[in-house]
């Protein structure tokens, strides 16, 4: 087993001052971005880290990446392997080896195993990509179907859109090409800066942009030619409006439709009731707008739209909503050509560079061969359908009601409760549990319900496989060595493999093993990448072809884009149509006169995890509620006073912050504070009912002083 992290390659350290520096990646925001970092480490310690020059991040940090050494350091770092002495909840434990919290896991997991089946046991993976495929690959070698990650809150819901409707799932926009973009809930300058530079040129040569988001934000004032500020949850009923008017005036792509899709006529059907007037009722959006924007729609030679990854689908009708976009897309002639939305496969580690790795091999060799009884597969059958993970959302409620059967035992990498709707809930489910490990960098509140609590460690600390856009890929080595006992998740993996025994001579073999196999179809080595210690093309680059899917048949049954499709009325009981619909709880009333939007990022942190940064946390110490101006003065509340948010569910206490770039009647709050967490506001059963995506993004509230 291959315990030792290899060297790394080093500049020598600097006689003067001792100072060597060391190439890293910063995984702590999106696969799409992992900015390459120039670590100064004197004495095996970070003294400063940079952004460096020869990755495609080109030498930038955002602010969250230039805290990365503060990060790292967190005082709460977990140092050695726990095991729990009192009471679940109780953060009481003793420290104790790996090859004794290696034994102990073992004998729960398989006494669980035994006493109910494999089943029984359930593998969790948060916020972190680069993992998963390890986990998963564990969790079906122990017999598990039960498989499950932060996706099942975060993008996928957005690619099942793009499934259901194409059976391809990343339809990316092509920026470098398109006339025009859509930014549906799209603001790059507080969630991923490198997108911002490619619409800047997109502007640069003359294409149009139009922002839909609720707020006024940096992008629309930058970047928009026109900004429709709906009213949150309603994109739905804007696409079908602009929708409607397109085809009342006769600007769609027939030829198109005719040759690659289905069930126009239904979907025309549902977008005449969306008139201007009726549209501008439901979104806010004026007749005058609407036009307008159907007008740049129908004179642009292509058209484009983000992707977004929560914005549009964080509501209990975020997939019909997304469908909506799409089919708007799919009308006017815009997938799968060029300035259009063009589909893309994952390359590893879900990031599309445009060749393959043995990622998918790796993961679904040992697949068992029947996943319909994964948690969630009963409740959200097109989940089950497009997807092969657990939908993690149903987790807690199984666990608390052992229905359709029981969960024992809960294995999970980077679990953060306070992710989910309801976190009080995920925590009775903790206390239900017969066994629960939690595998993290940090001693967080899950941690606090573990039996055993084992120390991961960061990107900086560890060697790692990463593909970034157009054939790069690289290998990292440790900048440092882990810190006190830790390990990277991957080696925690392959060591539990040795410990359960399964049968797995690869997974078994090592965590450099498993890397080698994962690019084991490509010319290039481990040790190539190791060496070369940067980002290389790859000589196996073959990147889609635009037009394929159009030229050969989409992979879906009629082989057409299905604006209805085939896949969502063989899931049961879901209108194949994208209908607009909201649902009670999102929609104010009397009692709850405001609706609460959780989420939408700001720059400085990332979810549970920077609020405990100091330097991070500074710039915004206190959880704020953001207010207009026009409610405040209504209630009598000024800048900084303490407020109340009453849900339907329970409460917080927050500051107030008036700002007029929101509409009156919402709520702006960010989520992840332990000491005043949004989704304690978010009901459990607030979820679309295709996806089982949480509808983060609109819940009714109200708001005391
Ligand atoms: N109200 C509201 N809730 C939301 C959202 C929202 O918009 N509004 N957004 C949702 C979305 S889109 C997402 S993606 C989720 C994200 O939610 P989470 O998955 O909760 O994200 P984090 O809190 O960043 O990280 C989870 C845990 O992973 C640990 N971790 C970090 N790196 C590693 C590592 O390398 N190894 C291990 N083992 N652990 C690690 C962290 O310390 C943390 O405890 O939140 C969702 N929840
Ligand atoms: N700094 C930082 N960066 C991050 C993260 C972070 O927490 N912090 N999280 C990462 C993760 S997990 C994700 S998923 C991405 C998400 O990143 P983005 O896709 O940028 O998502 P948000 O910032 O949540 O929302 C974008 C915009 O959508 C608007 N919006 C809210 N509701 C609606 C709506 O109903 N319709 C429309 N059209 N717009 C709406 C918000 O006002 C906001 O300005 O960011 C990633 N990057
Ligand atoms: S957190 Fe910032 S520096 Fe780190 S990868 Fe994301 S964008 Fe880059
Ligand atoms: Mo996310």
């Amino acid at each position: 087993m291959n315990h030792q992290n290899p060297k790394q390659e080093a500049k020598l350290p600097d006689p003067e001052t001792g100072i060597e520096i060391h190439k890293s990646i910063c995984d702590i925001c999106t696969p799409g971005s992992h900015c390459g970092l120039d670590v100064y480490v004197r004495d095996g310690k970070i003294v400063k880290v940079t952004g460096a020059a020869e990755f495609p991040s080109r030498g930038r940090l955002c602010v969250k990446g230039t805290c990365t050494r503060e990060y790292v350091y967190r005082e709460d770092r977990i140092r050695t392997p726990l095991l729990r002495t009192g009471p679940r909840g109780s953060g009481q434990f003793r420290e104790a080896s790996w090859e004794e919290a290696y034994a102990v896991i073992a004998d729960r997991l398989k006494a669980v195993r035994s006493a109910d089946g494999p089943d029984a046991t359930a593998w969790f993976v948060g916020y972190e990509k680069w993992n998963r495929a390890w986990v998963q690959r564990l969790a079906y070698d122990f017999g598990s179907v039960n498989f499950g990650t932060e996706s099942s809150v975060c993008f996928f819901a957005t690619a099942m859109a793009g499934l259901a409707m194409t059976g391809a799932g990343m339809l990316r926009p092509d920026l470098e090409h398109t006339d025009l973009y859509l930014g549906w809930g799209a603001n790059p300058y507080m969630s991923s800066y490198q997108q911002v530079e490619k619409l800047e040129a997109l502007k640069a040569r003359g294409g149009r942009i139009i922002i839909i988001d609720p707020r006024v934000t940096p992008t629309t004032q930058r970047l928009a030619d026109l900004h429709l500020q709906l009213r949150p949850g309603t994109d739905g009923a804007l696409a079908l409006g602009l929708a409607n008017l397109l085809i009342e005036q006769g600007n769609i792509d027939h030829a198109y439709i005719q040759a690659h899709v289905t069930g126009f006529e239904a979907f025309r059907e549902l977008a005449a009731r969306y008139t201007p007037e009726e549209t501008e009722m439901v979104t806010g959006i004026p007749a005058d707008q609407l036009r307008l924007a159907a007008e740049w729609i129908a004179g642009a030679a292509s058209v484009c739209s983000y992707l977004p990854p929560a914005a549009v689908t964080h509501h209990t009708n975020g997939f019909n909503n997304m469908r909506a976009i799409l089919s708007l897309l799919a009308i006017t002639g815009n997938i799968d050509v060029t300035g259009g939305q063009i589909p893309g496969k994952d390359t590893y580690a879900h990031m599309g560079a445009g060749f393959s790795t043995m990622e998918h091999a790796f993961i679904s060799e040992h697949r068992p061969a029947d996943l319909s009884r994964r948690v969630g597969a009963d409740r959200f059958p097109l989940w089950a359908a497009l997807s092969d993970e657990m939908q993690a959302v149903d987790l807690a409620r199984q666990i608390r009601e052992g229905a359709p059967y029981p969960i024992k035992a809960l294995v999970a990498f980077g679990m953060n409760h306070r992710m989910f709707p309801e976190p009080r809930k995920m925590l009775e489910a903790f206390s239900n549990l017969e066994f629960l490990v939690a595998v993290d960098l940090f001693q967080t509140e899950t941690c606090q319900w573990a039996d055993v609590v084992l120390p991961a460690c960061s990107s900086l600390e560890r060697s790692e496989l990463k593909a970034y856009p157009f054939g790069l890929l690289t290998c990292t080595t440790p900048a440092i060595q882990p810190l006190y006992q830790s390990k990277n998740d991957a080696q925690i993996v392959c060591e539990l493999a040795q410990a359960l025994d399964v049968d797995d001579d690869l997974l078994k073999s090592g965590y450099d093993a498993t890397m080698a196999y994962m690019i084991s179809n490509l010319s290039v080595t481990l040790e190539q990448l190791r060496e070369a210690g940067t980002p290389v093309r790859v000589q196996e680059l073959c990147p889609y072809r635009t037009g394929t899917f159009l030229e050969h048949g989409f992979p879906t049954p009629s082989a057409k884009i299905e604006l209805c499709p085939s896949k969502i009325a063989a899931a049961g009981n879901l209108d194949p149509l994208p209908a607009f619909y909201e649902t009670e709880a999102s929609l104010p009333s009397e009692e709850y006169p405001f609706r609460l939007i959780t989420g939408a990022r700001m720059a400085h942190v990332i979810h549970s995890r920077f609020h405990k940064v100091p330097a991070a946390r500074a710039l915004r110490p206190d959880p704020a509620v953001d207010l207009h101006p026009d409610d405040a003065q209504t209630l009598g509340i000024s800048e900084g006073d303490p407020v109340r948010i009453q849900g339907e569910q329970g409460e917080i206490s927050v500051k107030a912050h008036l700002t007029d770039t929101i509409r009156p009647g919402d709520l702006y709050l960010y989520h992840g504070y332990e000491e005043a967490d949004a989704n304690t506001l978010v009901p459990e059963s607030h979820l679309d009912p295709y996806t089982g995506f949480p509808g983060y993004r609109a819940i009714r509230c109200r708001l005391v002083r």
